[in-house]
């Protein structure tokens, strides 16, 4: 963990010009109505998951570069963890893979207590195969054409809601890489049957409290068709399912130039909107840093959400999945939660009054300026402030750097091998 008095000196340093601009932008805010200490109020309590296959450096199918010090094993990671959210104050809970994270759930919760973290949603993992499995996933999983590596896929998920309810989560997130390459290589509607015969039976081992949010991705690693493709397959697929079942949304899991905002106030709609796995992509399935290439469709993902804060049982996750590969995964993981932040705190601005007026009134100009005054306001001040205010640091990655944390890590944790791929 960082040495608390550093974060103390670096923000005692930073108060003096933030708090100026803090004032300056409340008294900006004041004019158009808004209570800048509720909006501060809000983001402080607004949280998003770090995955914890994050906090390593990702890959691409053609090669993996690891960073130094990288986790070795879940303790690790669930270390760089912690110190993501200690400066950021904006990531209190971690997402588990399975079995990459598999350990004693006493030994994870008393690591994580010691963190001041919890656990989110599971995700299993029917997407590689794993050393000693009786079955292979090579042709597909919950969907496969064998029956009993349906039923190996089935028992790995009920192994994961297992795994969670001893660790304290409510959700299980499942995603998987079945679909076909060749057309013709599979039956449509066959292997549709057989994912939902399957996912069903994982769904009837859900606790009652708990929600299964199912992942659609429209390619890769199937480059034809994937079974669960597109928000329609999705929402089909959870409806079938029951209340308990929900979609969710991966921000890169879509064509180029898909309106995503609008797929997110559907689902919401039909009160289906499980969450998020926030990223950002430039051509396809990048897993790029949040908030990194499009700011703006971010925030109207946000405004969407926003707009629908209130509505009864409408309660989204919200996660970052994206893959590290020329970054340190901390500094990246630490920014991308402030992004989501931003985007949420922009999207608390927007004057709904004004927009909802224009709407009605058929006044495009007047709806998409008032969406942009809410986009073009630097928010900034309210995220420092909210930072500091909650003991983390008022400028997380210069905090980091100076601390030392990787080289220090480095030391301890071997240096890995470079060779192969290796998507995370
Ligand atoms: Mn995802």
């Amino acid at each position: 963990m960082i040495d608390n008095a550093l974060i103390e000196a670096e923000n005692t340093a930073a108060l003096p010009a933030l708090r100026a601009d803090y004032d300056s932008l409340g008294e900006r805010l004041d004019r158009r109505g808004i209570d800048i200490a509720a909006i501060k109020a809000q983001v402080a309590a607004f949280g998003v998951a770090v995955p914890s296959w994050g906090v390593g450096t990702g890959g691409t199918r053609f090669a993996r570069f690891p960073g130094t010090g990288e986790p070795r094993h879940i303790f690790d990671k669930l270390d760089d963890c912690g110190v993501i959210q200690q400066l950021t104050r904006a990531t209190p809970t971690v997402s588990l893979h399975i079995p990459w994270d598999k350990a004693a759930p006493a030994d994870l919760l008393g690591k994580a207590g010691d963190l001041g973290l919890r656990f989110d949603a599971m995700n299993s993992n029917t997407f590689q195969d794993q050393p000693g499995q009786a079955h292979s996933y090579k042709f597909g999983s919950l969907s496969h054409t064998d029956a009993a590596t349906r039923q190996q896929a089935v028992e790995h998920n009920l192994e994961c809601i297992a795994i969670g309810e001893a660790l304290g989560s409510k959700a299980l997130t499942i995603w998987i890489g079945d679909g076909s390459n060749f057309p013709g290589q599979t039956h449509f509607t066959r292997q549709l049957d057989r994912y939902l015969d399957a996912v069903k039976q994982v769904y009837a081992g859900l606790p009652a409290d708990w929600r299964l949010f199912t992942e659609h991705k429209m390619y890769e690693p199937a480059f034809y068709s994937t079974v669960v493709q597109d928000w329609g397959s999705n929402y089909l697929i959870a409806q079938e399912l029951g209340p308990q079942a929900l979609c969710l949304v991966d921000l890169g899991h879509h064509a180029p130039n898909v309106n995503i905002e609008m797929i997110v106030a559907r689902l919401i709609r039909f009160g289906k909107l499980g969450g998020f796995h926030f990223n950002d992509s430039k051509y396809g399935d990048d897993d790029l840093d949040t908030g990194s290439i499009d700011p703006y469709r971010l925030f109207l993902v946000f405004n969407e959400l926003v707009d629908a804060e209130g509505t009864p049982g409408f309660t989204p996750a919200h996660m970052l999945d994206q893959s590290h590969n020329v970054t340190d995964p901390i500094e990246s993981l630490m920014v991308s939660a402030m992004e989501v932040q931003r985007a949420y705190a922009n999207a608390l601005l927007v004057d709904r009054a004004t927009l909802s007026a224009a709407q009605d009134a058929n006044d495009a100009l007047s709806a998409t300026t008032t969406l942009k005054t809410a986009f073009r306001t630097d928010v900034e001040p309210i995220l420092a402030m909210a930072r500091i205010e909650g003991g983390g640091a008022a400028d997380p990655v210069a905090t980091y750097r100076r601390s030392g944390y990787r080289a220090r890590v480095a030391g301890i944790r071997p240096a890995v091998s470079g060779a192969g791929g290796g998507i995370v």
